[in-house]
């Protein structure tokens, strides 16, 4: 074993401080020296790390950072350099699974694949296609979103399609749609080489993406460091480094970022003329915002006058701004327009489309941004706005079928409605790919009814077992990262090849080999009789998927493999216009808000409704962003005297959300062995805690055993990493999610799991098994066994 540092004692490494070119630090680690290194981009978040697989006799045997990478200069983090011990793990799925007598058996390819057509078939029969949901990931590839969506769209035309980044970005789509008429992150990574100001709102980046957090170390530790403010109630790795942290009550971020614009407005540290020039609603704006002076703000958040004052003068004054947004605002009350007075702040500065300033609405999944740009979620692909008929009509060209063919009749079906019509019956076939409902999505015992109904029929695509493969009637054993080639696009725009390294195990099959089996089993055409998906290879996928880009935001017109293969990512647009990539867009003002151009006519803040297209035409900025404001609407769920506590929920840096990859390295999860819940010092006086003590979290949802971690949480509020399921483990309940609440923001449909009320026991020493909690899943482990 050879590795440059030990990153799980040292999980940013030494410092290289600097201030403007970010300095090579290349980082390895490999189990035994490889025969050749093959081009990638690490998959374990959406920073989107360039990286280099290495190679022996056919196995993956190390990873190393790729130096001449702009995203990562050569550095990886604890995930990338030890994440890929997965691949290797004995406990693949290697051959399709079929429920039979409640049993689930191995199956051929044929077998398994007739048998979801035959279903599908009877299925449309009998409902139309709208009996039919797919419930897919942000860690698949472009390639196979795109696939996936034609087939959705033009094959069966189903509006039910959505992925799990409906839990995970769908507030930063939604966020950068209402400001600036389409999804896409203006700025660029390169913006931290200088700016002078950063901003996390309800983003742990230390711990999230350690990579970028490097280069904002390294910046601190050179000359003239950027501020940086942290918004989060816990104090993160993140906010210890802060020069202002201000730790809001949970679900508190409007009135925060209310009290800021507020101050800045007051203070005149505004951009008259770019206002004047780029934008319109500032006026409604400032009303909205003068509501809150910094008093009323502390009542309302506990963040201290003096602090939001600080903040402010800091945010008033920088004369250039990197902000990021993340879970802790997406996840939380308000997500879209708390999302968006980020947008806000820094258009009312004019700090946007300039060097030095950039907002990252930040995307989490290595892949979510192209689940969303090639409409795998319920958007249509390219950024197009399924309520303008010309852009449905520029898709029906392409793909050769009839306009009415493409479901555009309503907005798509979004996640949360996927598996609410599951739970009522109109969806009877749930196709899920590269996600672990079973763990991930909140209120885990409705999940799991609905996973065992009868009349769902349930396909799991996935590289291992997991905790909702025990629901599904058909199990297929899919390819993963290195082994199979394709390109996927970070949250800076960039988009990076990963080439096959290796074999995949057993019969596994890439999904976009599954897909495009599954479209020619069902026979889908086009107008002609022609097969529907015309591609065959990952590369004659791009080929198509660039088409439907042309003339659209995210523009891929311009790249190829060979132009993907040998150097760093490319930053869409890519074109004749910008043959090499654009670090940063919106650089004249002009936004993508014309009404004939822009992906969505917008939205109502508190109920979500939608802008028609006459009401948008009427009021159409022609390229000038939105600022929209908002006022406060409390959670639905506080605290009370039978549920004393907020509970919040997120993320620890040695683990990836259901840990099937991270779980499965010795090293990360001997780093990380098991969840807690954390609660502050006064909490633990209070109620007579102490460190590692078992105590049970109960909800009106369900209940969790967790040991107890003291400290660096506002009182009052705990937090419980949700990594951790059953399937490594099954002698207590311990996922999150038993806890978190069914519910969402009206906007971007994203649930809210960054808030739910609950109360806490000590057990003494009393565990309970999960399956005394759960008997169904037990009775389904012993069917399996048997
Ligand atoms: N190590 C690691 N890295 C990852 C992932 C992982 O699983 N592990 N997952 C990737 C993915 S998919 C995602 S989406 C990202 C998520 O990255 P983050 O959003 O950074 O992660 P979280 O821990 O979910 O939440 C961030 C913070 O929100 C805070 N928070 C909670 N409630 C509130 C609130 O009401 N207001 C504010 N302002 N803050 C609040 C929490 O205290 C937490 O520190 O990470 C990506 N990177
Ligand atoms: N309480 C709480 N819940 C949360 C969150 C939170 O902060 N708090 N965060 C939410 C967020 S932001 C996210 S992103 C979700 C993540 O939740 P999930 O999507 O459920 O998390 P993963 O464990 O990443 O699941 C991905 C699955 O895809 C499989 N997989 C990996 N690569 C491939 C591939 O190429 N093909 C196929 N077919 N399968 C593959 C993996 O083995 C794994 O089982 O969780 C959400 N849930
Ligand atoms: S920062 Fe993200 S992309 Fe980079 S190595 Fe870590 S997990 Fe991978
Ligand atoms: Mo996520």
């Amino acid at each position: 074993m050879q590795e440059t540092r030990n990153s799980i004692n040292n999980i940013w490494g030494e410092r290289t401080p600097y201030r403007g070119k970010w300095p090579v630090r290349v980082d390895q680690r490999v189990c035994e020296e490889p025969d050749k290194w093959v081009q990638s981009a690490c998959v374990l978040c959406s920073n989107g790390c360039g990286i280099d697989i290495g190679v022996k006799d056919g196995k993956m045997v190390g990873v190393r950072g790729r130096k001449e990478d702009v995203v990562n200069f050569g550095r990886l983090g604890p995930k990338g350099l030890h994440g890929w011990v997965a691949n290797n793990s004995k406990d693949r799925l290697t051959k399709p699974l079929i429920r039979k007598n409640g049993k689930l058996e191995e199956a051929s390819w044929d077998e398994a694949m007739e048998l979801i057509v035959k279903k599908s078939k009877e299925i449309i029969e009998k409902q139309t296609s709208l009996g039919i949901g797919f419930y897919t990931s942000g860690q698949l590839f472009l390639e196979e979103y795109y696939t996936l969506g034609v087939l959705g769209k033009a094959g069966l035309g189903t509006p039910h399609m959505d992925g799990n980044t409906r839990l995970c970005t769908a507030t930063a789509a939604a966020a950068l749609k209402i400001s600036f008429g389409s999804d896409g992150q203006p700025g660029s990574y390169s913006d931290l080489d200088t700016t002078d100001c950063i901003l996390h709102f309800g983003h742990n980046i230390a711990s999230q993406q350690t990579v970028l957090w490097m280069r904002i170390l390294d910046r601190l530790a050179g000359p003239n460091p950027p501020k940086i403010i942290v918004i989060d109630p816990r104090k993160t790795f993140t906010a210890e480094k802060a020069t202002v942290h201000l730790a809001p009550k949970p679900g508190t971020n409007v009135p925060v970022m209310n009290g800021l614009l507020n101050l800045i407005i007051e203070a005149g540290h505004i951009n008259k003329e770019y206002i004047n020039a780029h934008t319109v609603g500032f006026e409604d704006l400032k009303k909205i915002v003068s509501k809150w002076p910094p008093e009323r703000v502390e009542e309302v958040t506990g963040v201290p006058a003096s602090k939001l004052r600080e903040a402010a003068h800091i945010l008033g004054t920088t004369k250039s701004l990197v902000s990021s947004v993340l879970q802790g605002v997406y996840q939380s009350m308000q997500a879209t327009a708390a999302a968006v007075q980020i947008n806000n702040l820094h258009l009312i500065r004019g700090l946007i489309g300039i060097e030095g300033s950039g907002i990252y609405q930040m995307n989490g999944q290595p892949t979510s941004q192209n689940t969303r740009e090639c409409g795998a979620d319920g958007d249509l692909p390219g950024f197009r706005n399924w309520g303008n008929k010309e852009h449905v009509q520029q898709l029906a060209d392409l793909w050769n079928v009839e306009l009415d063919k493409i479901p555009h009749w309503s907005p798509p079906t979004h996640a949360m409605q996927i598996w609410r019509f599951a739970e009522t019956g109109s969806i009877k076939m749930l196709w899920i790919s590269g996600t672990n409902p079973a763990v991930s999505m909140p209120e885990l015992s409705r999940v799991r009814k609905i996973l065992q109904k009868e009349d769902l029929f349930v396909i799991a695509q996935d590289a291992f077992h997991t905790e909702t493969t025990r629901y599904a009637d058909v199990v297929l054993p899919a390819a993963i990262w290195g082994e199979k080639t394709g390109c996927y696009t970070n949250v800076g725009r960039t988009v990076h090849i990963s080439h096959k390294a290796i074999e995949p195990p057993g019969e596994a099959k890439s999904d976009l080999d599954i897909f495009i089996d599954y479209s020619r089993r069902m026979g889908f055409k086009d107008k002609d009789g022609t097969g529907l998906i015309k591609w065959n290879t990952a590369e004659e996928a791009f080929e198509a998927w660039k088409e439907c880009t042309r003339g659209r935001p995210c523009d891929y017109t311009g790249m190829s493999y060979a132009k993907l293969t040998g150097g760093a990512g490319i930053q869409w647009p890519c074109n004749e216009k910008y043959p090499d990539g654009t670090p940063h867009i919106y650089t004249d003002g002009v936004f993508n808000t014309a009404s004939d151009y822009c992906e969505a006519y917008g939205h109502d803040f508190d109920t979500g409704a939608a802008v028609t297209e006459e009401e948008y035409k009427a009021i159409d900025p022609k390229g000038k962003a939105f600022l929209k404001g908002a006022d406060y609407v409390p959670p639905h769920e506080v605290p009370d005297e039978e549920y004393p506590l907020w509970l919040t929920t997120g993320r620890l840096v040695y683990h990836f959300h259901t840990r099937t990859k991270t779980g499965r390295s010795k090293d990360l999860q001997d780093a990380a062995p098991d969840g807690y819940v954390q609660i502050s010092e006064q909490d633990a006086t209070k109620y007579g805690i102490a460190e590692g003590d078992m105590l049970e979290v109960t909800s009106r949802r369900g209940k969790v055993v967790e040991p107890a971690k003291i400290g660096g949480i506002e009182p009052g509020t705990v937090f419980i990493p949700f990594h951790y399921g059953s399937w490594d483990n099954d002698d207590r309940p311990r996922a999150a999610n038993e806890l978190t609440i069914t519910e969402w923001d009206a906007v971007s449909k994203q649930p809210h799991f960054k808030y739910a009320a609950v109360k806490i026991n000590k057990t003494n020493g009393f565990l309970h098994k999960v399956s005394d909690v759960f008997d169904t899943i037990k009775d389904k482990f012993k069917q399996e066994e048997a």
